[in-house]
């Protein structure tokens, strides 16, 4: 059994070409790279790699992370500016024992000495984005960080490996130097091939507070199915940050089991992509009463 799930509709080119990867029999380190490439690479995705949504200053800083659940090997960078497909230098830094997590001008640096590629990641589009945005906010006194979405998913091969991996831009408007939930392990993504993965989007500043991702995985070994794991991650800590602050989070979850079982929780609407042996591919719209 293979499989492999995404957040939001812009996974569904990648997932595609992956589900073949993954029917012909490669493993699931390389299916998932490849899905999230395809995202990273189309400059008509606006919060993921070349032609994300800049920071406050008109930069683009992206955060993206990988994880291999056979031997839970993690790498991740952040804040990292002007070299193309984030996702490939997690995954090199994932080979690491040490220095797995790199931020900024440390991952700039790391990029170039190991020959990744240089790449002004800052499109026509999204410079006008950010100009406009700027204008928008002068005028209209309007939120400067609304628009900003991240590709996360989770692949499952043939042979029982289960990876999972997520690649943003991260909020748009940002100050620079902030850092999602996105690249960090347990919030923005988390896989264990003996039990499943989870991966999360949304607003980074709630996601971290509940470390989601990590507890999804944590529910399913308990053997909660995916689906009842994300509706508890959902209710409960949805319902502790009302408690706490007076407001309800920002957030939907992504899950895949070991088994190609798969859940998805939701506090918005939420377009996402599932792609199975048995199901085909597919994109679904969870909404809140859903869960
Ligand atoms: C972040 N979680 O940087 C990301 C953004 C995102 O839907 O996923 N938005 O906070």
């Amino acid at each position: 059994m293979w499989g492999i799930i995404g957040t939001w509709e812009m996974a569904l080119q990648g997932i595609k070409k992956s589900s073949s990867l993954l029917e012909n029999g490669n493993t699931a380190d390389i299916a998932i790279i490849e899905a999230i490439k395809d995202v990273e690479d189309n400059p008509n995705f606006t919060s993921v790699g070349y032609g994300g949504l800049p920071n406050e200053n008109g930069e683009v800083e992206l955060d993206a992370a990988f994880m291999d659940g056979n031997n839970l090997s993690f790498g991740a960078v952040a804040g990292i500016k002007n070299f193309n497909n984030p996702i490939t230098i997690a995954k090199a830094l994932s080979k690491d024992r040490f220095n797995i997590f790199l931020v900024g001008k440390g991952a700039e640096s790391y990029a170039e000495k190991n020959g990744f590629e240089k790449k002004n990641m800052l499109t026509l589009k999204s410079k006008e984005a950010w100009e406009k945005r700027i204008k928008d906010i002068k005028e209209k006194n309007l939120s400067p960080y609304d628009g900003h979405d991240t590709v996360g998913m989770v692949c499952l091969d043939k042979y029982g490996n289960i990876t999972a991996g997520t690649s943003t831009s991260g909020l748009f408007m940002k100050k620079e130097g902030r850092v999602g939930d996105s690249p960090m392990p347990g919030s923005g993504l988390y896989v264990d091939s003996k039990i499943g993965g989870a991966t999360a989007t949304g607003l980074g500043e709630d996601i971290m507070k509940g470390c989601i991702s990590y507890e999804a995985v944590r529910l399913m070994e308990e053997g909660y199915t995916p689906q009842e794991a994300v509706n508890i991650i959902t209710e409960k800590f949805n319902k502790k940050l009302i408690d706490r602050r007076g407001t309800a989070g920002a957030f939907s979850i992504v899950c895949m089991n070991k088994e190609g079982k798969w859940g998805v929780g939701t506090n918005v609407e939420f377009p996402f992509v599932v792609s199975t042996e048995l199901e085909g591919t597919k994109v679904y719209v969870a909404n809140f009463k859903d869960n």
